[in-house]
């Protein structure tokens, strides 16, 4: 019935490595997903993307939906052949982008109603339209349920609201998406900062049964520490046979920590955002390059990442090309950057194999969060 079979490899503590199979390749956790919200992880080939080691890109359902949208993206053959990534995508179900970026968005027990970023033009996204773009049109692999994500901080009783109302859109989005050979759908535990919501959340979860279980809601303006202390319980209360993802997560730290924590799947802007920035993340922190003392700094970026952006190229040069704005600069360091988050969790994967994983993040923490 579970259609990708998931392995787990080796555990330390709580912290696991593993293989989730899927119809379109293996995908190695802890894994790190970069995203290409608009059919393309931004100023980066999907040649460059597949050379840094990423077995799994994400892509949203809201901007696909606006732009080209769906019905569009099927005839042009799914996103897998319109952007000629031919490994697995997860799709995001639109309604956190549609609270992020959209207009007015009216929600009910039925659907988000909201107006487009683009031309203001109004759409309606039901649990049961989500599945059906993400897994007819778009033709995701791993397909999101529609949740809602209450904003940080929320008093129990709104936080509840928003847990019920997703643990009632679970039931729709998998009534709706029904068994399938080759998809995979993925249930959203909700329940803010609250233990007693993020476990009624994943009981609710568990009795529909999903093929994967995410930690939605957090990495919404509480901080690292919080989140932290919510991913002490939170990730415990989901199935340990299933892939655990934390959506929209998160800086390097981050990922070590909710490693630790039980934490097998991420997404998160942060390398291509930071990188057409100036910022670079590094094994000793992040950097931003458009800082003066770079500007004769003839060594390279990273020489731990093997990357041509990190390994071919001056400090100095990057530092220019930043300063002038010129385009190559913000490729080379967002391909610096999605390197270093796959060179990261290829870090992680291969510590906890071999039981080092707390030393490694003992390690880590010393040399990338300085005194
Ligand atoms: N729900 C969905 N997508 C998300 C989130 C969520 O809670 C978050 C929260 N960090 C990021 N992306 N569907």
């Amino acid at each position: 019935m579970l259609p990708f079979p998931f392995q787990i490899n080796a555990t330390e503590g709580r912290a696991r490595t593993g293989v989730l199979k899927t119809t379109r390749g293996d995908i190695r956790t802890p894994a790190f997903m970069p995203v290409g919200t608009a059919a393309t992880v931004k100023a980066m080939t999907v040649d460059q993307v597949k050379q840094t080691g990423a077995d799994i890109l994400l892509g949203n359902t809201y901007h696909l939906m606006l732009r080209p949208g769906p019905e569009r993206m099927e005839r042009l053959g799914g996103l897998h052949n319109f952007m000629r990534w031919d490994k697995p995508i997860l799709t995001d179900s639109g309604g956190f982008q549609v609270m992020s970026l959209s207009g007015i968005s009216k929600l009910t027990e039925e659907a988000v109603t909201f107006s487009s970023h683009i031309d203001g033009s109004k759409h309606v996204l039901t649990p049961e339209r989500s599945i059906q773009i993400q897994a007819d049109r778009l033709g995701s692999d791993i397909v999101m349920q529609l949740d809602e994500c209450v904003a940080w901080p929320a008093e129990e009783k709104r936080a509840r609201q928003g847990m019920e109302l997703s643990a009632r859109w679970a039931l729709r989005s998998k009534n709706a998406f029904g068994t399938r050979d080759t998809q995979a759908l993925f249930g959203i535990q909700q329940g803010s900062t609250y233990e007693n919501l993020r476990r009624e959340s994943s009981e609710r979860l568990q009795e529909i049964g999903f093929d994967g279980y995410a930690l939605g809601g957090l990495a919404v303006g509480e901080g690292h520490e919080a989140m932290c202390e919510v991913l002490d319980f939170a990730p415990e209360f989901l199935p340990k046979d299933r892939p655990r993802y934390l959506m929209g997560v998160g800086k390097p730290i981050d990922l070590v920590e909710a490693v630790y924590r039980g934490v097998d799947m991420f997404d998160c802007v942060l390398p291509t955002r930071a990188g057409r920035h100036g910022q670079a993340w590094t094994w000793d922190g992040p950097i931003n390059l458009k800082n003066a003392r770079f500007a004769e700094d003839q060594d390279p970026l990273d020489m731990g990442v093997i990357c041509p952006a990190s390994n071919d190229y001056s400090k100095a040069y990057l530092h220019h090309l930043i300063r002038a704005d010129e385009i190559l600069g913000k490729v080379l360091l967002s391909w610096h950057n999605i390197a270093f988050f796959q060179a990261l969790t290829a870090a992680m994967r291969e510590a906890i194999s071999e039981g080092r994983f707390e030393q490694f993040r003992r390690d880590f923490r010393a040399r990338h969060i300085k005194a």
